[in-house]
């Protein structure tokens, strides 16, 4: 294996935008830094910087104890180190691959020391405070390589079950194009009235910011189960609603986002949610409204 003095020495595989991003995230913390890819030409800038080409998958796996892989998808994941399982005793694998919850704990099944990661980042920004890492899988690994893993951003780490990870990936992604759908429907409607997206951004910005306020409060109602209407009723909600609706309609914009959000709204109130606040949406999202 590489031996160095920045760090423990660390195996990337996938140099695509983000595996290139991670693997200059290693190397300019100073760690010996082995890589792979399908396409060996993408590792032409890192062996400039310092990193070590494998000439195969395995030859990647045997240069570190700790293996990071961010692939395309989790089948990437199985053809490119699949026919190498074995390799993989006595290392860390770190997969950052973006997958479900149930293709994390498959992948875990390849061995005991699995953590699955989500990154919470683009590739400019892998290094930086501002980029956050999710993980879980086996505490023993974590508690062994979060320094390293610290490199590419602030790691957090959920706990044992390998699938935590992929499920707060896939929800936080979700609550990322809500934001964006809801920016860029409004930035239709506002389009037809000759406002620049431009324009309209910073009060998308702080409206966004006090939405956070809404998140902090609705989420312990959710967790009590008590939707007691402080702020606005459900109704209320409703009627605005039926506003972006219609407005969208006239001004000739897509109003299928705002109308699935009516028809939701609806069925809670039809539900016997009148009369409770926003969280109460919670039950529709559930399947029980
Ligand atoms: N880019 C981003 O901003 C996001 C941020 C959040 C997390 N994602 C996830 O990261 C994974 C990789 O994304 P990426 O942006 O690096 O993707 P690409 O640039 O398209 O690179 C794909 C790499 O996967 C290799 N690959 C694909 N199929 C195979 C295969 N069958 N066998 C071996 N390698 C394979 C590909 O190799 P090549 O085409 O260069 O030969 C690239 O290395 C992804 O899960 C995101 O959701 C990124």
């Amino acid at each position: 294996p590489n031996a160095g003095i920045g760090g423990e020495p660390v195996t990337v595989i996938g140099l695509g935008l983000m595996g290139r991003a991670l693997a200059t995230a290693f190397l300019e913390a100073g760690h010996p830094t082995t890589v792979w890819n399908r396409t060996p030409g993408k590792a032409d800038a890192l062996v400039s910087q310092g990193a070590v080409l494998a000439p195969s998958a395995a030859a990647a796996l045997q240069a570190s104890s700790l293996v990071v892989v961010c692939l395309s998808d989790t089948a990437a994941v199985r053809d490119a180190l699949g026919p190498h399982r074995a390799e993989l005793a006595g290392r860390t694998l770190v997969n950052l691959t973006s997958g479900t919850s149930d293709e994390a704990r498959e992948m875990a099944a390849w061995t005991g020391d699995y953590l699955d990661g989500a990154i919470m980042a683009i590739p400019d920004v892998i290094g930086r405070p501002e980029a956050f890492l999710l993980f879980s899988g086996s505490p023993e690994a974590f508690e062994k390589h979060s320094h390293s893993l610290d490199r590419l951003g602030n790691a957090t780490f959920f706990g044992a079950d390998p699938g935590l990870a992929s499920l707060y990936d896939v929800a936080l992604l979700g609550v990322m194009w809500g934001t964006l759908n809801a920016f860029l429907h409004g930035a239709a409607l506002l389009g037809t009235a000759k406002v620049d997206a431009t324009a309209f951004a910073p009060f998308a910005n702080q409206w966004v910011a006090s939405v956070t306020g809404f998140i902090s409060a609705y989420a312990g109602q959710i967790d009590r189960g008590s939707y007691e209407a402080e702020d606005a009723t459900l109704e209320t909600h409703l009627a605005t609603m039926k506003y972006l609706v219609r407005e969208s309609a006239a001004a000739g914009v897509d109003t299928d986002w705002p109308a699935r959000i009516q028809t939701l709204t609806e069925r809670a109130i039809d539900a016997g949610h009148d009369g409770t606040s926003y969280a109460s949406m919670i039950e529709v999202f559930r399947g029980q409204a």
